[in-house]
C-alpha cells in the first residue's frame, strides 16, 4: 500500500464526481479489497441499482487505519448534574482522528453491530465503513450483526457479516441486513443479558446504530459494562431521518439529508401539479415524530405556500383555532387574487405541541389506562367515544366532541404496547382539512369569502425512509462506520462516533468520537428522574427557522414553488455533493 498523503488512483472515491476533488483523497483512505473478498459478484436488478453499487464513498485523508487519535479536553456537559450517574465514561477526552501515524501493532477486533429504530439511508455504509475498517485494522477481525434490533442482543440472534455480503448492500437504502426494531435495553437485566451475549460471542466491540433513545441506552450500558469490569466497548452512531438527534459535534443525523430530498422532490412535484392545474389546495403531512427539521427543511427546498413548524406553535401557544384562522385567512387572501391553490407542510408531531391537544392527549392516555376495562367492553365506536368523553375535563371533552369523527376514532383506537395514543399515526392533514373548510364555510356565509376549496392531503414517510443514500449520506455514513472501528481499536468506550466539518469538501471532513454522557440531561420518565440524550428541537432563533420567517409571508401571498427534483447520484458535485439547506445555514451561522 502506498504511504499517507500519497494520491493514486483518484477515479476511485467519489467516483463520478468532480476529479479534483476526488484528486484530494489519498490512497490510504480507498477502501482495499481484501483477498478473498469479491466484490460485486451479485447481478442487480437494473442498471442505476448496478452503477450505484460500485461507487466508492469520499473520505478524508485522516480516515485509515493508521490514524493516530488526538485526545483533548471533553465537550461542555449537557448537565453537570449526570457526572454522578457516569463515573467511569463522563470524564473522558474528545477524540479527532488526524492524518498521522498511530503507533504500534493493532490487534484483531470482534465487534457487533445493531440497527436500532426506524430505518435512515445511509444504515449499510455505516456497516460497509465499520466493516472495512475492522478489517484494514487488521484482516482477522470480524463483525457480528444482531438481527432485528436491541431484541437480537437480548435473544442471542444473529449472524456472521462476510465480505461477500457487505458488497451486496453498499450504497443501498434500508436496513434489511440485518434488520431493526424498537426494543429497548433499559433495565439492569436487559444489560446484563447484553454482557453475557457479547462474551458468549466473544465480542470486544459493540456498535449501536440509532436516534437519541438508542445512543441513551447505548450511554447506559457502556457505563454499566465497565462497572461490572467487562472488556465490552459500547459505541453510538447518530441515526435518524426526524434530524433530531444533534448538538455540539454532532453536526447532522445520518438519513436525514436524504429523507428531506425525497420529500422535497415529491412536494416539487405536487408544487407543479399545483400551479398547473390552479384548483387544488395540497395538505402535507411530514414525517418527524416530534421535532419539524423535516418540514423546515422541505420548506426551504420547495417554498410551500404554507409551513407549520410545531416548535413555533408551542413556543407560542397557538391554539388549534388560531391556526385554522391562519390558514384559512391566507386561502381566502389568495382566493381574491385568483389563486385557488396552494401548499400546506405539517410536521406529523404537530398536534402534541398544540396545547389543547396536548392536554386531550394526556387525558386520553390517562383513561384509556385506568379504565381500559371498560373501554374494552364496550362494543361499537359511538359507545367508546361517548364514554372517554364523559371522562375527559370539560374543556377536552368539547375539543374531543369537535374533532372529525376518523380523528376521534384514531385517538382511541390506536395506541402503543404503553396504551398511549399513538400521535403519529393521527391524519393531522385530514383533521386541517376538515377544520379549515368548516372555518372557510363559516366565512362564506357571513360573506368574507366568495373562492371555492378543493383539498387534497397527503402523507410522505415511509417514502423516504430507505432510499437509496445520497452522495452525502453514502459517504457520511462510511465515514461513521469506518470511524467507529478506530474508537474500537483505540479501546474507547461510551463514545458516539462523529465526522465534522461536513459543509466543507470531504477531503477536509474530520472524524473522532465525543463521550455520550455528555450529551445527557437528567428527566421525569415514567415517574423516575434518568438521564436521557434530549431531541433537538427546530431553534426558533437558528438560522433555518430565521430564513423561513423572512420568506414565508411572501411565499403565502404569492407564488414562489421551488422544484428541486430527484436526488442525482451522477454528475457535478454541485448537484450530487450538496448538503441540506439546515446544515449549510448552521455552518455558516
Ligand atoms: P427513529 O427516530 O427511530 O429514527 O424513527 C423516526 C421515524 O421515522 C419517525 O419520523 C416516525 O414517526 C417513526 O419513525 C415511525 O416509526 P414506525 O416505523 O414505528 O412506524
Amino acid at each position: 500500500m502506498p504511504p499517507p498523503g500519497k494520491t493514486h488512483r483518484p477515479e476511485k472515491a467519489g467516483r463520478f464526481c468532480d476529479q479534483k476533488l476526488a484528486n484530494k483523497v489519498t490512497a490510504t483512505s480507498l477502501p482495499k479489497i481484501l483477498p478473498g473478498e469479491t466484490r460485486r459478484t451479485m447481478t442487480h436488478p437494473n442498471a442505476l441499482e448496478a452503477t450505484r453499487a460500485t461507487y466508492i464513498p469520499k473520505h478524508p485523508a485522516s480516515l485509515h487505519e493508521h490514524a493516530a487519535a488526538l485526545r483533548s479536553d471533553p465537550p461542555p456537559a449537557a448537565s453537570e448534574d449526570v457526572r454522578e450517574r457516569f463515573p467511569h465514561t463522563f470524564d473522558l477526552p474528545t477524540v479527532t482522528f488526524s492524518d498521522k501515524n498511530a503507533q504500534g501493532e493493532s490487534r484483531p477486533i470482534r465487534s457487533g453491530v445493531i440497527l436500532s429504530g426506524g430505518p435512515a439511508p445511509g444504515g449499510h455504509n455505516v456497516m460497509a465503513g465499520l466493516f472495512d475498517g475492522l478489517k484494514r485494522i487488521h484482516p482477522a477481525s470480524s463483525l457480528f450483526g444482531f438481527l432485528n434490533g436491541p431484541a437480537g442482543l437480548l435473544k442471542d440472534s444473529g449472524r456472521e457479516i462476510d465480505a461477500a455480503t457487505v458488497d451486496r448492500y453498499r450504497n443501498t437504502g434500508g436496513f434489511d441486513l440485518i434488520g431493526s426494531g424498537r426494543t429497548k435495553l433499559e433495565s439492569e437485566a436487559d444489560y446484563r443479558k447484553a454482557l453475557e451475549t457479547a462474551r458468549a460471542r466473544e465480542l470486544t466491540g459493540l456498535v449501536v446504530i440509532g436516534g437519541d433513545d438508542s445512543n441513551t441506552n447505548a450511554c447506559m450500558l457502556a457505563e454499566f459494562a465497565r462497572k461490572e469490569g467487562s472488556p465490552l466497548q459500547v459505541l453510538g452512531v447518530p441515526k435518524t431521518i426526524d434530524g433530531d438527534m444533534k448538538g455540539g459535534s454532532i453536526e447532522t443525523s445520518f438519513g436525514f439529508d436524504t429523507a428531506c430530498k425525497v420529500y422535497a422532490e415529491l412536494i416539487g412535484n405536487i408544487n407543479r401539479d399545483a400551479l398547473s392545474v390552479r384548483k387544488y389546495w395540497h395538505f402535507i403531512k411530514l414525517m418527524g415524530r416530534s421535532a419539524s427539521h423535516i418540514a423546515l427543511e422541505c420548506a426551504l427546498q420547495t417554498r410551500p405556500t404554507i409551513t407549520l413548524i410545531s416548535e413555533e406553535v408551542a413556543a407560542r401557544s397557538l391554539r388549534l383555532h388560531g391556526i385554522v384562522d391562519h390558514i384559512a385567512g391566507i386561502i381566502a387572501a389568495r382566493s381574491a387574487n385568483n389563486q385557488n391553490f396552494g401548499t400546506v407542510l405539517i410536521p406529523e408531531g404537530l398536534v402534541e405541541f398544540i396545547p389543547e391537544m396536548r392536554q386531550l392527549i394526556a387525558e386520553l392516555n390517562e383513561v384509556l389506562v385506568t379504565g381500559w376495562q371498560e373501554f374494552s367492553a364496550l362494543e361499537t365506536l359511538p359507545h367508546k367515544r361517548e364514554f372517554v368523553t364523559g371522562c375527559l375535563s370539560p374543556e377536552s371533552s368539547g375539543l374531543y366532541r369537535n374533532l372529525p369523527r376518523e380523528v376521534a376514532n384514531q385517538l382511541i383506537l390506536d395506541r402503543d404496547p404503553h396504551g398511549n395514543v399513538q400521535v403519529a399515526r393521527i391524519d393531522t392533514q385530514r383533521l386541517f382539512i376538515e377544520l379549515v373548510e368548516h372555518r372557510l364555510k363559516e366565512m362564506q356565509s357571513a360573506g368574507s369569502y366568495g373562492g371555492g376549496f378543493s383539498p387534497q392531503h397527503h402523507y410522505l414517510g415511509y417514502e423516504g425512509r430507505c432510499a437509496a443514500p445520497s452522495n452525502f449520506d453514502a459517504d457520511y455514513t462510511y465515514n461513521l462506520g469506518f470511524t467507529a472501528a478506530l474508537l474500537l481499536r483505540e479501546g474507547l468506550t461510551g463514545y458516539v462516533a462523529t465526522v465534522r466539518h461536513l459543509t466543507r469538501p470531504t477531503w477536509e471532513w474530520l472524524p473522532g468520537g465525543i463521550p455520550l454522557s455528555r450529551m445527557m440531561n437528567l428527566e421525569r420518565r415514567h415517574g423516575n428522574i434518568v438521564p436521557v440524550i434530549r431531541k433537538a428541537l427546530v431553534e426558533l432563533d437558528g438560522p433555518a427557522f430565521k430564513v423561513l420567517e423572512a420568506n414565508r409571508d411572501q411565499w403565502a401571498s404569492e407564488t414562489h414553488f421551488a422544484f428541486p427534483g430527484p436526488i442525482q447520484y451522477f454528475g457535478p458535485p454541485e448537484i450530487c455533493d450538496r448538503t441540506t439547506i439546515t446544515l449549510q445555514l448552521e455552518a455558516n451561522a
